[in-house]
Protein backbone atom coordinates (compact mmCIF):
# COMPACT_ATOMS: atom_id res chain seq x y z
CA UNK A 1 0.00 0.00 0.00
CA UNK A 2 1.55 3.23 -1.32
CA UNK A 3 0.03 6.51 1.23
CA UNK A 4 2.70 8.79 0.23
CA UNK A 5 1.25 12.42 -0.81
CA UNK A 6 2.55 15.53 -1.65
CA UNK A 7 2.15 19.30 -0.31
CA UNK A 8 3.48 21.44 -3.46
CA UNK A 9 6.88 20.25 -3.67
CA UNK A 10 7.53 18.55 -0.97
CA UNK A 11 7.36 14.40 -1.01
CA UNK A 12 5.31 13.44 2.26
CA UNK A 13 5.47 9.78 3.44
CA UNK A 14 2.01 10.21 3.88
CA UNK A 15 -0.80 12.61 5.09
CA UNK A 16 -1.09 13.27 8.58
CA UNK A 17 0.10 15.77 11.13
CA UNK A 18 -0.85 17.69 14.22
CA UNK A 19 -3.47 19.94 14.82
CA UNK A 20 -1.59 23.04 16.31
CA UNK A 21 -2.24 23.51 20.04
CA UNK A 22 -1.67 19.68 20.63
CA UNK A 23 1.48 18.09 21.56
CA UNK A 24 3.60 20.96 19.88
CA UNK A 25 4.23 24.00 22.75
CA UNK A 26 7.37 23.00 23.88
CA UNK A 27 10.81 22.03 21.73
CA UNK A 28 10.67 18.08 23.72
CA UNK A 29 6.77 17.41 22.01
CA UNK A 30 7.86 19.20 18.46
CA UNK A 31 10.80 16.48 18.94
CA UNK A 32 8.60 13.98 19.46
CA UNK A 33 6.57 14.75 16.46
CA UNK A 34 9.34 14.58 14.36
CA UNK A 35 10.55 11.07 15.31
CA UNK A 36 6.82 9.88 14.73
CA UNK A 37 5.02 8.74 12.34
CA UNK A 38 3.23 11.99 11.17
CA UNK A 39 4.97 12.99 7.91
CA UNK A 40 5.31 16.99 9.01
CA UNK A 41 4.04 18.72 11.82
CA UNK A 42 3.28 22.44 12.83
CA UNK A 43 3.99 24.66 16.36
CA UNK A 44 1.50 25.88 18.80
CA UNK A 45 0.31 29.39 17.34
CA UNK A 46 2.43 31.85 18.51
CA UNK A 47 2.24 35.27 19.82
CA UNK A 48 5.31 37.83 20.03
CA UNK A 49 5.49 37.70 23.17
CA UNK A 50 5.17 34.47 25.51
CA UNK A 51 2.07 33.53 27.16
CA UNK A 52 0.84 31.53 30.27
CA UNK A 53 -3.03 31.77 28.62
CA UNK A 54 -6.15 31.35 30.58
CA UNK A 55 -6.76 29.88 34.08
CA UNK A 56 -7.47 26.23 34.56
CA UNK A 57 -9.04 24.06 34.56
CA UNK A 58 -9.08 25.09 30.62
CA UNK A 59 -9.16 21.72 28.51
CA UNK A 60 -11.47 18.47 29.40
CA UNK A 61 -11.97 15.16 27.11
CA UNK A 62 -15.25 14.23 26.65
CA UNK A 63 -16.89 11.08 25.54
CA UNK A 64 -17.83 12.65 21.95
CA UNK A 65 -14.63 14.95 21.90
CA UNK A 66 -13.21 17.97 23.37
CA UNK A 67 -13.65 21.30 24.94
CA UNK A 68 -10.52 24.01 25.41
CA UNK A 69 -10.07 27.61 26.32
CA UNK A 70 -6.49 27.54 26.60
CA UNK A 71 -6.10 31.00 25.69
CA UNK A 72 -3.13 30.39 23.43
CA UNK A 73 -0.33 29.41 25.78
CA UNK A 74 2.75 29.82 24.34
CA UNK A 75 6.84 30.64 24.65
CA UNK A 76 6.66 33.17 21.99
CA UNK A 77 7.33 33.70 18.12
CA UNK A 78 11.56 33.21 18.66
CA UNK A 79 11.14 30.38 20.72
CA UNK A 80 9.45 28.56 17.91
CA UNK A 81 11.20 30.31 15.17
CA UNK A 82 15.00 29.30 16.93
CA UNK A 83 13.46 25.69 17.05
CA UNK A 84 12.47 25.67 13.01
CA UNK A 85 15.68 27.64 12.12
CA UNK A 86 18.17 24.85 13.49
CA UNK A 87 15.91 21.96 12.26
CA UNK A 88 15.71 23.22 9.19
CA UNK A 89 19.62 23.12 9.32
CA UNK A 90 19.77 19.85 10.36
CA UNK A 91 17.25 18.49 7.63
CA UNK A 92 16.39 20.69 5.37
CA UNK A 93 14.26 18.76 3.38
CA UNK A 94 11.71 18.38 6.51
CA UNK A 95 8.60 20.25 6.26
CA UNK A 96 7.41 22.05 9.06
CA UNK A 97 4.92 24.74 9.63
CA UNK A 98 5.11 27.06 11.59
CA UNK A 99 1.60 29.00 13.64
CA UNK A 100 1.39 32.57 14.75
CA UNK A 101 -1.51 34.88 15.79
CA UNK A 102 -2.00 38.47 16.75
CA UNK A 103 -3.96 40.48 19.06
CA UNK A 104 -3.41 43.20 17.06
CA UNK A 105 -3.08 43.29 13.31
CA UNK A 106 -0.04 45.21 14.06
CA UNK A 107 1.45 42.27 15.72
CA UNK A 108 0.26 39.98 13.06
CA UNK A 109 2.68 41.99 10.61
CA UNK A 110 5.29 42.07 12.85
CA UNK A 111 5.57 38.49 13.74
CA UNK A 112 5.25 37.83 9.77
CA UNK A 113 8.42 40.36 9.16
CA UNK A 114 10.10 38.19 11.88
CA UNK A 115 9.58 35.06 9.90
CA UNK A 116 9.97 36.80 6.91
CA UNK A 117 13.55 37.91 7.46
CA UNK A 118 14.37 34.71 9.51
CA UNK A 119 16.04 31.25 7.79
CA UNK A 120 12.72 29.79 8.51
CA UNK A 121 11.52 28.81 4.44
CA UNK A 122 8.68 26.56 5.57
CA UNK A 123 4.78 27.12 5.33
CA UNK A 124 3.15 29.85 7.81
CA UNK A 125 0.20 29.62 8.92
CA UNK A 126 -1.99 32.32 10.10
CA UNK A 127 -4.23 31.51 12.47
CA UNK A 128 -7.32 34.01 11.98
CA UNK A 129 -9.58 31.71 14.07
CA UNK A 130 -8.68 31.07 17.82
CA UNK A 131 -12.19 31.55 19.89
CA UNK A 132 -10.65 31.68 23.13
CA UNK A 133 -8.82 35.02 24.01
CA UNK A 134 -11.15 37.10 26.31
CA UNK A 135 -12.36 40.17 23.82
CA UNK A 136 -10.92 39.04 20.92
CA UNK A 137 -13.64 38.08 18.17
CA UNK A 138 -12.28 35.33 15.79
CA UNK A 139 -10.91 37.22 13.22
CA UNK A 140 -11.53 35.88 9.89
CA UNK A 141 -15.55 35.78 10.78
CA UNK A 142 -14.79 39.30 10.03
CA UNK A 143 -14.58 39.13 6.18
CA UNK A 144 -13.88 43.24 5.60
CA UNK A 145 -11.31 42.52 8.63
CA UNK A 146 -9.51 39.59 7.23
CA UNK A 147 -9.55 41.16 3.39
CA UNK A 148 -7.38 43.59 5.33
CA UNK A 149 -4.96 41.75 6.90
CA UNK A 150 -4.19 39.72 3.89
CA UNK A 151 -4.05 42.74 1.75
CA UNK A 152 -1.07 44.71 4.05
CA UNK A 153 0.84 40.96 4.74
CA UNK A 154 1.25 40.52 0.71
CA UNK A 155 2.77 43.64 0.12
CA UNK A 156 5.93 41.91 2.20
CA UNK A 157 5.64 38.82 3.17
CA UNK A 158 6.68 36.58 0.09
CA UNK A 159 6.82 32.95 2.05
CA UNK A 160 4.25 30.39 1.94
CA UNK A 161 1.49 31.10 3.85
CA UNK A 162 -2.05 29.28 4.75
CA UNK A 163 -4.76 30.47 6.54
CA UNK A 164 -6.78 28.71 9.86
CA UNK A 165 -10.30 28.77 9.29
CA UNK A 166 -12.84 28.74 11.55
CA UNK A 167 -16.06 27.00 10.73
CA UNK A 168 -18.41 28.29 8.88
CA UNK A 169 -22.01 27.48 8.58
CA UNK A 170 -23.65 29.13 5.77
CA UNK A 171 -22.95 28.71 1.73
CA UNK A 172 -23.14 32.53 1.69
CA UNK A 173 -20.51 32.69 3.74
CA UNK A 174 -18.18 29.57 1.71
CA UNK A 175 -18.66 32.51 -1.02
CA UNK A 176 -17.79 35.10 0.46
CA UNK A 177 -14.83 33.90 2.37
CA UNK A 178 -13.52 32.05 -1.25
CA UNK A 179 -13.96 34.78 -3.21
CA UNK A 180 -11.55 37.41 -0.61
CA UNK A 181 -9.31 34.26 -0.25
CA UNK A 182 -9.12 33.66 -4.20
CA UNK A 183 -7.64 36.93 -4.48
CA UNK A 184 -4.74 36.73 -2.69
CA UNK A 185 -1.68 34.66 -3.30
CA UNK A 186 -2.17 31.92 -0.24
CA UNK A 187 -0.87 28.82 -0.62
CA UNK A 188 -3.38 26.55 1.38
CA UNK A 189 -6.22 26.77 3.96
CA UNK A 190 -6.94 25.16 6.75
CA UNK A 191 -10.19 23.90 7.64
CA UNK A 192 -11.35 23.69 10.96
CA UNK A 193 -10.31 25.55 13.94
CA UNK A 194 -12.42 24.25 16.73
CA UNK A 195 -16.36 25.48 16.91
CA UNK A 196 -16.27 27.83 19.06
CA UNK A 197 -17.90 29.06 22.21
CA UNK A 198 -19.62 25.70 22.88
CA UNK A 199 -20.90 25.03 26.68
CA UNK A 200 -20.26 21.69 28.49
CA UNK A 201 -22.48 21.52 31.72
CA UNK A 202 -21.64 18.65 33.88
CA UNK A 203 -24.90 17.30 35.10
CA UNK A 204 -23.82 16.00 39.01
CA UNK A 205 -22.14 19.59 39.61
CA UNK A 206 -24.14 21.32 37.86
CA UNK A 207 -21.16 23.61 36.81
CA UNK A 208 -19.47 24.40 33.44
CA UNK A 209 -16.24 21.72 33.09
CA UNK A 210 -13.78 24.60 32.31
CA UNK A 211 -13.39 27.84 33.87
CA UNK A 212 -12.49 30.46 31.71
CA UNK A 213 -15.06 32.32 30.03
CA UNK A 214 -17.45 31.09 31.99
CA UNK A 215 -17.31 27.55 30.33
CA UNK A 216 -17.40 29.04 27.21
CA UNK A 217 -14.90 27.17 24.68
CA UNK A 218 -13.65 25.43 21.52
CA UNK A 219 -15.52 22.12 20.57
CA UNK A 220 -13.30 19.23 18.92
CA UNK A 221 -13.48 15.77 18.20
CA UNK A 222 -15.68 13.37 16.82
CA UNK A 223 -18.38 15.61 17.07
CA UNK A 224 -16.92 18.96 14.96
CA UNK A 225 -16.36 15.70 11.86
CA UNK A 226 -19.32 16.91 9.78
CA UNK A 227 -18.64 20.43 10.43
CA UNK A 228 -14.91 19.72 9.27
CA UNK A 229 -15.69 17.59 6.43
CA UNK A 230 -18.12 20.10 4.92
CA UNK A 231 -15.75 23.29 5.37
CA UNK A 232 -12.99 21.05 3.70
CA UNK A 233 -15.51 20.33 0.91
CA UNK A 234 -16.93 23.71 0.65
CA UNK A 235 -13.61 25.15 0.31
CA UNK A 236 -12.26 22.83 -1.86
CA UNK A 237 -15.39 23.60 -4.18
CA UNK A 238 -14.82 27.18 -4.31
CA UNK A 239 -10.69 27.86 -4.51
CA UNK A 240 -8.18 28.17 -7.31
CA UNK A 241 -7.16 24.31 -7.59
CA UNK A 242 -3.47 25.77 -6.75
CA UNK A 243 -4.89 26.20 -3.13
CA UNK A 244 -4.70 23.70 -1.11
CA UNK A 245 -7.48 22.56 1.75
CA UNK A 246 -5.70 21.17 4.60
CA UNK A 247 -8.69 19.20 6.66
CA UNK A 248 -8.72 19.23 10.62
CA UNK A 249 -11.35 18.14 12.69
CA UNK A 250 -13.38 15.32 14.44
CA UNK A 251 -10.26 12.75 12.91
CA UNK A 252 -10.57 9.21 15.65
CA UNK A 253 -9.93 6.55 12.59
CA UNK A 254 -8.39 5.62 9.52
CA UNK A 255 -12.07 6.16 8.10
CA UNK A 256 -11.93 9.50 9.22
CA UNK A 257 -8.75 10.25 7.37
CA UNK A 258 -9.78 8.75 4.63
CA UNK A 259 -13.33 10.85 4.05
CA UNK A 260 -11.13 13.97 4.62
CA UNK A 261 -9.36 13.02 1.91
CA UNK A 262 -12.41 12.06 -0.19
CA UNK A 263 -13.71 15.42 0.64
CA UNK A 264 -10.73 17.24 -1.02
CA UNK A 265 -8.10 17.73 1.77
CA UNK A 266 -4.40 17.52 0.96
CA UNK A 267 -2.73 17.09 4.17
CA UNK A 268 -4.83 15.67 7.47
CA UNK A 269 -4.12 17.40 10.95
CA UNK A 270 -4.96 15.31 14.08
CA UNK A 271 -5.77 17.56 17.76
CA UNK A 272 -8.18 15.88 20.37
CA UNK A 273 -7.23 12.43 19.19
CA UNK A 274 -3.45 13.19 19.64
CA UNK A 275 -4.24 14.83 23.02
CA UNK A 276 -5.90 11.20 24.06
CA UNK A 277 -3.68 8.45 22.36
CA UNK A 278 -0.13 11.14 21.98
CA UNK A 279 1.57 10.35 18.74
CA UNK A 280 1.30 6.93 18.37
CA UNK A 281 -2.08 7.50 17.25
CA UNK A 282 -0.58 8.33 13.60
CA UNK A 283 0.90 4.58 13.09
CA UNK A 284 -2.35 3.47 14.70
CA UNK A 285 -4.42 5.57 11.83
CA UNK A 286 -2.38 4.69 8.90
CA UNK A 287 -2.55 1.27 9.46
CA UNK A 288 -6.55 1.48 9.69
CA UNK A 289 -6.21 3.90 6.50
CA UNK A 290 -4.45 1.54 4.58
CA UNK A 291 -6.95 -1.61 5.67
CA UNK A 292 -9.99 0.29 3.95
CA UNK A 293 -7.74 1.48 0.77
CA UNK A 294 -6.68 -2.40 0.27
CA UNK A 295 -10.97 -3.26 0.50
CA UNK A 296 -11.92 -0.53 -1.40
CA UNK A 297 -9.00 -1.25 -3.83
CA UNK A 298 -6.95 1.92 -3.95
CA UNK A 299 -3.40 1.78 -4.32
CA UNK A 300 -2.63 5.42 -3.82
CA UNK A 301 -4.31 8.72 -2.36
CA UNK A 302 -4.33 10.10 -5.22
CA UNK A 303 -6.95 7.55 -6.70
CA UNK A 304 -9.96 8.93 -4.30
CA UNK A 305 -8.93 12.50 -3.18
CA UNK A 306 -11.38 15.27 -3.63
CA UNK A 307 -13.38 12.58 -5.28
CA UNK A 308 -16.73 12.51 -3.23
CA UNK A 309 -19.65 11.23 -4.62
CA UNK A 310 -23.11 13.20 -4.36
CA UNK A 311 -26.44 11.86 -4.99
O1 LIG B 1 -5.01 28.47 22.60
C1 LIG B 1 -6.23 28.32 22.38
O2 LIG B 1 -7.09 28.55 23.24
C2 LIG B 1 -6.74 27.88 21.08
C3 LIG B 1 -6.35 28.41 19.88
BR1 LIG B 1 -4.98 29.67 19.72
C4 LIG B 1 -6.99 28.00 18.68
O3 LIG B 1 -6.71 28.44 17.56
N1 LIG B 1 -7.99 27.07 18.79
C5 LIG B 1 -8.36 26.56 19.97
O4 LIG B 1 -9.28 25.72 20.01
N2 LIG B 1 -7.72 26.95 21.12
Amino acid sequence: MNLATNFFDYPLENCLMNASGVHCMEVSQLEELAASMAATYVTKTATMAPRLGNPEPRYRDLPQGSINSMGLPNHGLPYYLAYLEKAAEKEPQQLIFCSLVGMTTSEIFAELKMVQESSFNGFTELNLSCPNVPGKPQVAYDFALTDKILAEAFTFFKKPLGIKLPPYFDLAHFDEMAEILNRYPIKYVNCINSIGNGLVVDLATEAAVIKPKGGFGGLGGAMVKATALANVRAFRERLRPDIAVIGTGGVTSGADVFEHLLCGASLVQVGTQLHQEGPAVFQRLLTELAAIMKEKGYQSIAEFQGKLQTL
